[in-house]
């Protein structure tokens, strides 16, 4: 196992000198934040951030995500252009070295709060999320009533992509990833890229959209959909840990067991109600994700991709974005490798923190 951090490029508050400091991490996942949807990641930008990345003593560990254009998921004519381009984009992390590729195949919506800012008892602050008041949204008026969301859509553009939604339940969205993967997962697989899809973030419906990597079974079909071990998920437990069915350890152990396993996003949960959740401390008592039974899982089944604490609470006064400050993202960092010492007795290689 790797212990990597999630940064946001040169302009995320979080400077890569203060993640240096946090001990045993000594990998980045980053992007290219400035690319338009669907264009080419270029090899010389990645080796850019590449570059700033080693100078501060980390390694470039994952890229998440390339966003996959809506006509991809969509099915439209246009999509043969567009999973051309994110093969070249794949081949271009692979010119940069980087080997794990978080991406994933919600409709319109990526991940979805409905507070960011929700406050505990201990005075801390989370995301949160409930199904009602994100029935209370109004999209008419584009994305910008959504609390935290990036991807900005004038009320137009949303309204024509909600449309064009329609015709697609979640069967046709099936068959759409299923047309993408067959042709990406094997040129990845000649890039030396591991593909790590994202489960859906909350994993049911939303807006009347479908969403389809929800559980063990769906991540399962996803990766029976080719067999390669290029074709592969990203384990995230506060996104699966949202719904009580499912059982992360076996979940865990099944896709582990097959190898399929990429990378661990790893933060905890507590449901509160039918779709309706908080975040919480990473440890296990502090929510509904059996932490040290998913560790226990990934390790016995060899685990040894990169892994990183997933949104923290803001506390000590951080202010910064949301899910993604330094403090409690760091103390989660720390927890998770003690987990892990227990399990293992030892850091493997990788853990080394950088000379
Ligand atoms: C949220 C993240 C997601 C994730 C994408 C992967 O904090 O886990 O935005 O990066 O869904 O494509």
């Amino acid at each position: 196992m790797q212990m990597t951090f999630r940064w946001y490029g040169p302009k995320d508050p979080v400077p890569l000198e203060y993640i240096r400091q946090i001990p045993g991490v000594s990998g980045v996942v980053s992007a290219l934040y400035d690319v338009a949807v669907g264009d080419v990641w270029s090899v010389q930008a990645l080796a850019r951030l590449r570059d700033t990345i080693d100078a501060a003593g980390l390694s470039f560990a994952v890229v998440e995500s390339i966003p996959v254009h809506e006509d991809i998921k969509l099915g439209r004519s246009t999509r043969d252009r567009f999973i051309d381009q994110y093969c070249a984009s794949i081949h271009a992390m692979s010119a940069v070295d980087v080997r794990v590729l978080c991406y994933n195949f919600m409709p319109i919506f990526d991940w979805t709060r409905t507070d960011l800012a929700m406050l505990l008892p201990d005075g801390a602050t989370a995301l949160a999320y409930d199904h009602h008041a994100l029935s209370r949204i109004d999209l008419s008026r584009g994305t910008g009533d959504l609390p935290g969301w990036a991807m900005a859509y004038t009320a137009p553009q949303l309204a024509a992509l909600l449309a064009a939604y329609r015709d697609v339940d979640a069967q046709r969205l099936w068959e759409h990833l299923s047309y993408f993967l067959e042709r990406v997962a094997p040129e990845a697989e000649r890039a030396g890229v591991r593909m790590a899809i994202h489960p859906d973030d909350p994993p049911w419906s939303i807006f009347g959209l479908p969403r389809i990597i929800t559980n063990g079974a769906a991540l399962e079909r996803l990766i029976d959909l080719v067999d390669t071990p290029a074709n592969g998920v990203t384990f995230c437990t506060g996104s699966l840990g949202a719904d009580p069915r499912n059982d992360l350890p076996s979940m865990a152990r099944r896709l582990g067991e097959r190898g399929r396993i990429h990378f661990a996003h790893c933060r905890n949960v507590s449901v509160t109600g039918p779709k309706q959740f908080h975040e919480s401390p990473h440890p296990s008592r502090f929510g509904d994700v059996p932490m040290r039974g998913v560790l226990e899982a990934l390790h016995d089944t060899g685990f040894k991709g990169p892994m990183r604490p997933d949104h923290g609470r803001m506390i000590w006064g951080e202010r910064g974005r949301p899910g993604y400050g330094l403090h409690d993202r760091a103390l989660g960092a720390m927890y998770l490798q003690g987990l892990w010492e227990g399990l293992h007795g030892a850091l493997d290689g990788d853990d080394t923190v950088p000379a």
